[in-house]
Protein backbone atom coordinates (compact mmCIF):
# COMPACT_ATOMS: atom_id res chain seq x y z
CA UNK A 1 0.00 0.00 0.00
CA UNK A 2 2.69 2.33 -0.82
CA UNK A 3 0.32 5.25 -2.73
CA UNK A 4 -1.14 8.15 -1.18
CA UNK A 5 -5.06 8.00 -1.38
CA UNK A 6 -6.25 9.96 -4.28
CA UNK A 7 -7.38 13.40 -3.27
CA UNK A 8 -9.62 13.79 -6.65
CA UNK A 9 -12.51 12.07 -4.88
CA UNK A 10 -14.53 12.63 -8.21
CA UNK A 11 -18.09 11.44 -8.89
CA UNK A 12 -16.88 10.27 -12.04
CA UNK A 13 -14.71 7.38 -10.17
CA UNK A 14 -17.58 6.45 -8.48
CA UNK A 15 -20.03 6.20 -11.56
CA UNK A 16 -16.84 4.48 -13.54
CA UNK A 17 -16.69 2.14 -11.09
CA UNK A 18 -20.16 1.68 -10.59
CA UNK A 19 -20.43 1.38 -14.79
CA UNK A 20 -17.43 -1.54 -14.73
CA UNK A 21 -19.29 -3.22 -12.17
CA UNK A 22 -22.43 -3.63 -15.36
CA UNK A 23 -24.44 -0.78 -13.48
CA UNK A 24 -27.67 0.87 -14.95
CA UNK A 25 -25.94 4.17 -15.50
CA UNK A 26 -29.36 5.68 -16.60
CA UNK A 27 -31.14 4.43 -13.76
CA UNK A 28 -31.79 8.05 -11.48
CA UNK A 29 -33.07 9.08 -8.13
CA UNK A 30 -36.79 9.04 -7.58
CA UNK A 31 -36.30 12.19 -5.22
CA UNK A 32 -33.85 15.10 -4.98
CA UNK A 33 -33.49 13.84 -0.98
CA UNK A 34 -31.87 10.37 -2.03
CA UNK A 35 -28.69 9.87 -0.14
CA UNK A 36 -26.10 7.34 -2.02
CA UNK A 37 -22.85 6.54 -1.44
CA UNK A 38 -19.46 4.05 -1.16
CA UNK A 39 -18.40 2.68 2.17
CA UNK A 40 -15.46 1.24 2.30
CA UNK A 41 -13.90 -0.95 5.31
CA UNK A 42 -10.55 -1.25 5.15
CA UNK A 43 -8.07 -3.19 7.90
CA UNK A 44 -5.18 -6.07 8.16
CA UNK A 45 -6.00 -9.38 7.78
CA UNK A 46 -8.62 -11.35 10.43
CA UNK A 47 -9.86 -7.86 12.28
CA UNK A 48 -13.29 -8.53 11.01
CA UNK A 49 -14.26 -6.73 7.77
CA UNK A 50 -16.01 -9.57 6.22
CA UNK A 51 -18.10 -10.10 9.18
CA UNK A 52 -18.83 -6.61 9.56
CA UNK A 53 -20.31 -6.02 6.26
CA UNK A 54 -22.36 -9.27 6.48
CA UNK A 55 -24.29 -8.15 9.92
CA UNK A 56 -24.52 -4.77 7.94
CA UNK A 57 -25.84 -6.17 4.69
CA UNK A 58 -27.77 -8.74 6.66
CA UNK A 59 -26.42 -11.33 4.34
CA UNK A 60 -23.62 -13.74 4.66
CA UNK A 61 -22.10 -12.57 1.47
CA UNK A 62 -18.40 -12.74 2.02
CA UNK A 63 -16.63 -15.96 3.70
CA UNK A 64 -15.21 -15.54 7.26
CA UNK A 65 -12.70 -18.08 8.46
CA UNK A 66 -10.31 -17.91 11.38
CA UNK A 67 -7.46 -17.90 8.84
CA UNK A 68 -6.12 -14.62 7.65
CA UNK A 69 -6.04 -13.59 4.11
CA UNK A 70 -9.56 -15.06 3.82
CA UNK A 71 -11.06 -12.45 1.48
CA UNK A 72 -9.24 -12.18 -2.07
CA UNK A 73 -11.30 -9.50 -3.61
CA UNK A 74 -13.18 -6.12 -3.70
CA UNK A 75 -16.54 -7.38 -2.51
CA UNK A 76 -19.92 -5.08 -2.70
CA UNK A 77 -22.73 -5.49 -0.29
CA UNK A 78 -25.75 -2.97 -1.10
CA UNK A 79 -28.49 -1.70 1.68
CA UNK A 80 -31.33 0.01 0.09
CA UNK A 81 -33.74 2.05 1.98
CA UNK A 82 -36.58 4.22 0.39
CA UNK A 83 -34.40 7.40 -0.06
CA UNK A 84 -30.79 5.73 0.51
CA UNK A 85 -28.46 3.64 -1.14
CA UNK A 86 -25.36 2.17 1.01
CA UNK A 87 -22.48 0.52 -1.41
CA UNK A 88 -20.20 -1.55 1.78
CA UNK A 89 -17.10 -2.44 -0.33
CA UNK A 90 -15.54 -5.57 1.82
CA UNK A 91 -11.33 -5.81 0.81
CA UNK A 92 -8.63 -8.18 1.30
CA UNK A 93 -6.76 -7.48 4.07
CA UNK A 94 -3.84 -5.28 3.83
CA UNK A 95 -0.42 -6.92 3.47
CA UNK A 96 2.68 -6.81 2.10
CA UNK A 97 2.41 -8.35 -1.19
CA UNK A 98 4.89 -11.74 -1.70
CA UNK A 99 3.08 -12.76 -5.16
CA UNK A 100 1.38 -11.59 -8.28
CA UNK A 101 -2.36 -12.40 -6.84
CA UNK A 102 -1.31 -10.61 -3.19
CA UNK A 103 -0.43 -7.27 -5.76
CA UNK A 104 -4.20 -7.52 -7.14
CA UNK A 105 -5.39 -7.99 -4.04
CA UNK A 106 -3.93 -4.78 -2.63
CA UNK A 107 -4.92 -3.00 -5.95
CA UNK A 108 -8.59 -3.71 -4.96
CA UNK A 109 -7.77 -2.07 -1.53
CA UNK A 110 -6.40 1.04 -3.76
CA UNK A 111 -8.94 1.32 -5.05
CA UNK A 112 -11.16 1.66 -2.55
CA UNK A 113 -9.07 5.20 -1.35
CA UNK A 114 -10.15 7.02 -4.46
CA UNK A 115 -14.20 6.26 -4.59
CA UNK A 116 -14.95 6.41 -0.72
CA UNK A 117 -17.72 8.40 0.07
CA UNK A 118 -17.20 7.27 3.53
CA UNK A 119 -14.08 5.34 5.09
CA UNK A 120 -13.92 2.62 7.64
CA UNK A 121 -10.66 1.32 9.23
CA UNK A 122 -10.98 -1.27 11.71
CA UNK A 123 -8.12 -2.61 14.13
CA UNK A 124 -8.89 -5.59 16.56
CA UNK A 125 -8.67 -4.69 20.47
CA UNK A 126 -6.77 -7.64 21.33
CA UNK A 127 -3.87 -6.98 18.60
CA UNK A 128 -0.76 -6.04 20.62
CA UNK A 129 0.40 -4.39 17.58
CA UNK A 130 -2.77 -2.46 17.01
CA UNK A 131 -0.93 1.07 17.55
CA UNK A 132 1.56 0.76 14.81
CA UNK A 133 -1.33 -0.38 12.49
CA UNK A 134 -3.41 2.71 13.52
CA UNK A 135 -0.19 4.92 13.03
CA UNK A 136 0.17 3.36 9.49
CA UNK A 137 -3.84 4.26 9.21
CA UNK A 138 -3.08 8.05 10.28
CA UNK A 139 0.10 8.41 7.66
CA UNK A 140 -1.95 6.32 4.52
CA UNK A 141 -5.37 8.11 4.91
CA UNK A 142 -4.18 11.68 6.07
CA UNK A 143 -4.89 13.17 2.58
CA UNK A 144 -8.19 11.55 2.41
CA UNK A 145 -11.30 13.93 1.55
CA UNK A 146 -14.08 11.21 3.12
CA UNK A 147 -15.14 11.08 6.36
CA UNK A 148 -12.92 8.64 8.10
CA UNK A 149 -14.78 6.45 10.91
CA UNK A 150 -12.53 4.05 12.82
CA UNK A 151 -13.45 0.91 14.76
CA UNK A 152 -12.08 -0.78 17.17
CA UNK A 153 -13.66 -4.44 16.77
CA UNK A 154 -14.24 -7.60 18.84
CA UNK A 155 -14.97 -5.74 22.15
CA UNK A 156 -16.76 -8.78 22.96
CA UNK A 157 -13.34 -10.37 23.69
CA UNK A 158 -12.70 -7.32 26.20
CA UNK A 159 -13.61 -5.61 29.08
CA UNK A 160 -15.13 -1.88 29.40
CA UNK A 161 -12.11 -0.62 31.08
CA UNK A 162 -9.72 -1.85 28.82
CA UNK A 163 -11.88 -0.68 25.98
CA UNK A 164 -11.75 3.04 27.64
CA UNK A 165 -8.46 3.09 28.24
CA UNK A 166 -7.64 1.82 24.44
CA UNK A 167 -9.92 4.31 23.08
CA UNK A 168 -8.42 7.24 24.92
CA UNK A 169 -4.66 6.63 23.96
CA UNK A 170 -5.68 5.70 20.47
CA UNK A 171 -7.76 8.50 19.81
CA UNK A 172 -4.50 10.65 20.33
CA UNK A 173 -2.83 8.77 17.24
CA UNK A 174 -5.41 9.61 14.46
CA UNK A 175 -7.68 11.85 13.09
CA UNK A 176 -11.06 10.51 12.59
CA UNK A 177 -14.16 11.69 12.42
CA UNK A 178 -15.58 9.14 14.94
CA UNK A 179 -13.73 6.15 16.26
CA UNK A 180 -16.13 3.52 17.88
CA UNK A 181 -16.14 0.57 19.70
CA UNK A 182 -17.61 -2.31 18.18
CA UNK A 183 -18.51 -5.89 18.00
CA UNK A 184 -19.27 -7.01 14.12
CA UNK A 185 -20.07 -10.97 15.89
CA UNK A 186 -22.17 -9.58 18.53
CA UNK A 187 -23.43 -6.84 16.38
CA UNK A 188 -22.62 -4.57 19.60
CA UNK A 189 -22.86 -0.82 18.70
CA UNK A 190 -23.79 -1.43 14.37
CA UNK A 191 -27.04 0.41 14.61
CA UNK A 192 -24.85 3.60 16.57
CA UNK A 193 -22.48 2.61 13.33
CA UNK A 194 -25.30 2.85 10.81
CA UNK A 195 -26.10 6.45 11.83
CA UNK A 196 -22.86 7.35 11.50
CA UNK A 197 -22.80 6.04 8.09
CA UNK A 198 -26.45 7.49 7.43
CA UNK A 199 -25.03 11.02 8.72
CA UNK A 200 -21.59 11.22 6.31
CA UNK A 201 -23.32 9.84 3.07
CA UNK A 202 -23.55 12.27 0.11
CA UNK A 203 -27.31 13.12 -1.72
CA UNK A 204 -26.84 11.36 -5.01
CA UNK A 205 -29.23 9.11 -7.16
CA UNK A 206 -28.15 5.43 -6.60
CA UNK A 207 -25.69 3.63 -8.75
CA UNK A 208 -26.95 0.20 -8.46
CA UNK A 209 -30.91 -0.59 -8.61
CA UNK A 210 -32.58 -0.13 -5.86
CA UNK A 211 -33.50 -4.29 -5.54
CA UNK A 212 -29.65 -5.22 -6.02
CA UNK A 213 -27.88 -6.70 -2.94
CA UNK A 214 -24.50 -7.17 -4.67
CA UNK A 215 -22.38 -6.34 -7.78
CA UNK A 216 -21.40 -9.55 -7.88
CA UNK A 217 -23.02 -12.63 -9.77
CA UNK A 218 -23.82 -16.22 -7.81
CA UNK A 219 -21.31 -18.07 -9.57
CA UNK A 220 -18.54 -15.90 -7.73
CA UNK A 221 -19.99 -16.67 -4.53
CA UNK A 222 -20.54 -20.17 -5.49
CA UNK A 223 -17.13 -20.32 -5.87
CA UNK A 224 -16.49 -18.18 -2.65
CA UNK A 225 -18.65 -20.72 -1.17
CA UNK A 226 -16.48 -23.72 -1.99
CA UNK A 227 -12.75 -21.22 -1.31
CA UNK A 228 -14.43 -21.37 2.46
CA UNK A 229 -14.43 -25.02 2.69
CA UNK A 230 -11.19 -25.57 1.34
CA UNK A 231 -9.74 -23.25 3.97
CA UNK A 232 -12.04 -24.92 6.71
CA UNK A 233 -11.10 -28.51 6.07
CA UNK A 234 -7.10 -27.90 4.98
CA UNK A 235 -3.97 -27.03 6.55
CA UNK A 236 -1.08 -24.31 6.22
CA UNK A 237 -0.30 -24.05 2.41
CA UNK A 238 -3.11 -25.67 0.97
CA UNK A 239 -6.28 -23.21 0.66
CA UNK A 240 -3.63 -20.31 -0.33
CA UNK A 241 -2.47 -22.68 -2.98
CA UNK A 242 -5.91 -23.27 -4.32
CA UNK A 243 -8.47 -20.81 -6.66
CA UNK A 244 -11.88 -21.97 -7.61
CA UNK A 245 -12.84 -22.22 -11.10
CA UNK A 246 -16.85 -22.42 -12.38
CA UNK A 247 -16.08 -24.51 -15.07
CA UNK A 248 -20.05 -24.89 -16.20
CA UNK A 249 -23.05 -23.54 -14.23
CA UNK A 250 -26.70 -24.57 -15.37
CA UNK A 251 -30.23 -23.35 -14.08
CA UNK A 252 -32.26 -25.73 -14.75
CA UNK A 253 -35.58 -26.43 -14.03
CA UNK A 254 -35.78 -27.61 -10.31
CA UNK A 255 -32.06 -27.59 -10.05
CA UNK A 256 -28.60 -26.47 -10.47
CA UNK A 257 -25.90 -27.48 -12.11
CA UNK A 258 -22.72 -26.93 -11.28
CA UNK A 259 -18.72 -28.17 -12.34
CA UNK A 260 -16.00 -26.81 -10.19
CA UNK A 261 -12.57 -26.64 -10.33
CA UNK A 262 -10.35 -26.38 -7.26
CA UNK A 263 -6.79 -25.75 -8.93
CA UNK A 264 -3.74 -26.31 -6.81
CA UNK A 265 0.02 -24.82 -7.48
CA UNK A 266 1.22 -28.32 -7.46
CA UNK A 267 0.78 -31.91 -8.40
CA UNK A 268 1.81 -33.32 -4.85
CA UNK A 269 -0.97 -31.06 -3.42
CA UNK A 270 -3.98 -33.06 -5.29
CA UNK A 271 -4.08 -36.15 -3.44
CA UNK A 272 -3.88 -34.23 -0.08
CA UNK A 273 -6.87 -32.61 -1.44
CA UNK A 274 -8.56 -35.60 -2.57
CA UNK A 275 -7.89 -37.47 0.75
CA UNK A 276 -8.36 -41.30 1.46
CA UNK A 277 -10.80 -42.73 -0.96
CA UNK A 278 -11.96 -39.11 -1.85
CA UNK A 279 -12.98 -38.21 1.48
CA UNK A 280 -11.71 -35.25 2.25
CA UNK A 281 -12.90 -33.67 -1.40
CA UNK A 282 -16.62 -35.42 -0.35
CA UNK A 283 -16.64 -33.75 2.51
CA UNK A 284 -16.19 -30.44 0.86
CA UNK A 285 -18.48 -31.14 -1.62
CA UNK A 286 -21.45 -31.85 1.12
CA UNK A 287 -20.26 -29.07 3.24
CA UNK A 288 -20.11 -26.86 -0.23
CA UNK A 289 -23.75 -28.16 -1.59
CA UNK A 290 -25.45 -27.07 1.46
CA UNK A 291 -24.17 -23.82 1.63
CA UNK A 292 -24.81 -22.92 -1.85
CA UNK A 293 -28.15 -24.30 -1.62
CA UNK A 294 -28.98 -21.92 1.30
CA UNK A 295 -27.61 -19.04 -0.77
CA UNK A 296 -29.37 -19.61 -4.03
CA UNK A 297 -32.48 -21.17 -2.56
CA UNK A 298 -32.42 -23.64 -5.03
CA UNK A 299 -31.29 -27.19 -5.17
CA UNK A 300 -27.92 -27.92 -6.55
CA UNK A 301 -26.13 -30.70 -7.69
CA UNK A 302 -22.18 -29.79 -7.57
CA UNK A 303 -19.49 -31.66 -8.84
CA UNK A 304 -16.06 -31.12 -7.55
CA UNK A 305 -12.54 -31.98 -9.85
CA UNK A 306 -8.99 -31.08 -8.43
CA UNK A 307 -6.35 -30.01 -11.21
CA UNK A 308 -2.91 -28.43 -10.85
CA UNK A 309 -2.11 -25.28 -12.36
CA UNK A 310 1.68 -24.75 -12.09
CA UNK A 311 2.51 -21.44 -10.45
CA UNK A 312 -0.73 -19.87 -10.81
CA UNK A 313 -0.21 -17.39 -8.18
CA UNK A 314 2.43 -15.82 -10.29
CA UNK A 315 0.50 -15.88 -13.88
CA UNK A 316 -0.75 -12.68 -15.17
CA UNK A 317 -2.95 -14.55 -17.77
CA UNK A 318 -4.09 -17.35 -15.05
CA UNK A 319 -5.40 -14.51 -12.87
CA UNK A 320 -7.05 -12.33 -15.16
CA UNK A 321 -8.91 -15.28 -16.14
CA UNK A 322 -10.51 -15.67 -12.84
CA UNK A 323 -11.13 -12.13 -11.61
CA UNK A 324 -7.45 -10.79 -10.77
CA UNK A 325 -6.67 -7.30 -12.30
N1 LIG B 1 -14.72 -12.22 19.16
C1 LIG B 1 -14.94 -11.65 17.98
N2 LIG B 1 -14.49 -12.23 16.86
C2 LIG B 1 -14.73 -11.61 15.67
C3 LIG B 1 -15.42 -10.39 15.57
N3 LIG B 1 -15.48 -10.04 14.28
C4 LIG B 1 -14.85 -11.01 13.59
N4 LIG B 1 -14.40 -11.97 14.42
C5 LIG B 1 -13.68 -13.21 14.06
O1 LIG B 1 -12.45 -12.87 13.49
C6 LIG B 1 -12.09 -13.81 12.46
C7 LIG B 1 -11.81 -13.07 11.16
O2 LIG B 1 -13.00 -12.47 10.71
P1 LIG B 1 -13.18 -11.97 9.20
O3 LIG B 1 -14.46 -11.22 9.13
O4 LIG B 1 -12.98 -13.10 8.26
O5 LIG B 1 -11.94 -10.98 9.10
P2 LIG B 1 -11.40 -10.18 7.82
O6 LIG B 1 -10.91 -8.86 8.32
O7 LIG B 1 -12.44 -10.14 6.78
O8 LIG B 1 -10.17 -11.08 7.37
P3 LIG B 1 -9.43 -11.20 5.92
O9 LIG B 1 -10.49 -11.45 4.90
O10 LIG B 1 -8.49 -12.32 6.09
O11 LIG B 1 -8.73 -9.90 5.71
C8 LIG B 1 -13.26 -14.79 12.35
O12 LIG B 1 -12.94 -15.93 13.12
C9 LIG B 1 -14.41 -14.01 12.97
O13 LIG B 1 -15.41 -14.83 13.55
C10 LIG B 1 -15.91 -9.79 16.80
O14 LIG B 1 -16.54 -8.75 16.84
N5 LIG B 1 -15.62 -10.48 17.96
MG1 LIG C 1 -12.44 -10.88 4.87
Amino acid sequence: MSDEPNKNNTESDKEQAAEEQGVNSTFKAPTAQHKAGFVNIIGRPNVGKSTLMNALVGERLAIITSKAQTTRHRIKGIVNGDDFQIVYSDTPGIIEPKYKMQESMMRFVKSTFKDADVMIAMVDIKNPHAEKEILLYADKLKHLQAPLIFLINKIDASDEETVAKKMDSWAKLINADVMLPISALQKINLDVLFEHILKFLPYHPPFYDKDSLTDRPERFFVSEIIREKILLNYKQEIPYSVEIFIESYKEEENIVRIRALILAERASQKPILIGRGGEKLKKVGTQSRKDIEAFIGQKVYLELFVKIRENWRNNDTFLKNVGYH
